[in-house]
């Protein structure tokens, strides 16, 4: 599949998606989403390919929504513009998703980068949610994801502030797993990807669906949805396999089924 906005490789069973918009800071137009859409779409019901990896360039993961496309847009069209929809795509792929971010992630593509699965940071990135200089607030999550990840009183000062994060402080507030030096980001994701890959796939999508319920349901609701989770798991050939190889004292052969 060609696009326009995007760029697509598979590596090692790694799906990787680069933005690639540099006359526009990666900015998301609608244009973009909907072929990052289709691109992670067709990744995720790919069986060659376990994990995928969304990243940008070194000096922009990506710069928010395309802000000359929304400048003269009304309430209305927003609402009814399909970026939001296209944006929330992203909560239905059931496969693990890495952003390797370096350079600028502000507005919709800081909040791009936090509905992956995890963060792997170069020195150069920033966070941040800058959205109040354009006389608005974040809509893709910004508000939300950000709270959760960093606490009520940072997320408060980015939000309300436009104070942007570096790396190093994403790292000790918890909104990245990794911090690397730039050379090293997008191997530190492509490496942590394709670890992930190789593992028991379906045990891996339950694993992941099972953490974001921890986002979205009460505890009791949660753990129920973690327990029938577990137990789907030993409906499947992969948990006989992974427990006879234990025994066994070798590596298991994964099949997805
Ligand atoms: N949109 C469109 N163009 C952008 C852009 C953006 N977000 N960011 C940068 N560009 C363009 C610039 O206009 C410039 O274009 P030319 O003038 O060369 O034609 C080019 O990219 C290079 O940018 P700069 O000259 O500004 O480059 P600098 O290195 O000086 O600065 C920067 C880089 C990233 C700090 C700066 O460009 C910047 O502050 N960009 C804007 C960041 C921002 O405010 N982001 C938030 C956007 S609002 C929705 C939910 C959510 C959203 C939308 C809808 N719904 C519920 C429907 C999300 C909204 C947002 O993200």
């Amino acid at each position: 599949m060609s696009y326009e906005t995007i760029l697509t490789e598979v590596k090692e069973k790694v799906g990787i998606i680069t933005l690639n918009r540099p006359q526009a800071m990666n900015a998301l137009n609608s244009d973009l989403m909907t072929e990052l859409i289709e691109a992670l779409l067709d990744f995720d019901i790919d069986e060659e390919i376990g994990a995928i990896v969304i990243t940008g360039s070194e000096k922009v993961f990506a710069a928010g929504a395309d802000i000359s496309e929304m400048a003269e847009m009304s309430a209305v069209e927003m609402l009814t513009s399909s970026f939001v929809e296209l944006f929330d795509g992203i909560r239905d792929i059931k496969k693990p998703i890495i952003a390797a971010v370096s350079g600028y992630a502000l507005g919709g593509g800081c909040e791009l980068a936090m509905a992956c699965d995890m963060i792997v940071a170069s020195e150069k990135a920033k966070f941040g949610q800058p959205e109040v200089n354009l006389g608005v607030i974040p809509g893709a999550g910004g508000t939300q994801r950000l709270t959760r990840a960093v606490g009520k009183a940072l997320a408060m000062e980015m939000v309300l502030n436009a104070r942007n994060l570096s790396a190093q402080e994403a790292l000790e507030f918890g909104l990245v797993n990794y911090v690397v030096p730039v050379e090293e980001y997008l191997d530190k994701a492509l490496k942590l990807a394709k670890r992930i890959s190789v593992r028991a796939p379906l045990a891996v999508r339950q694993a992941k669906a099972s953490v974001n319920k921890a986002y979205e349901l009460s505890l009791t609701e949660a753990l129920a949805f973690e327990r029938n989770a577990f137990y789907f798991l030993f409906a499947t050939e992969d948990q006989k396999e992974g427990m006879q190889a234990f025994t066994e004292k070798r590596s298991a052969k994964w099949q997805g089924k």
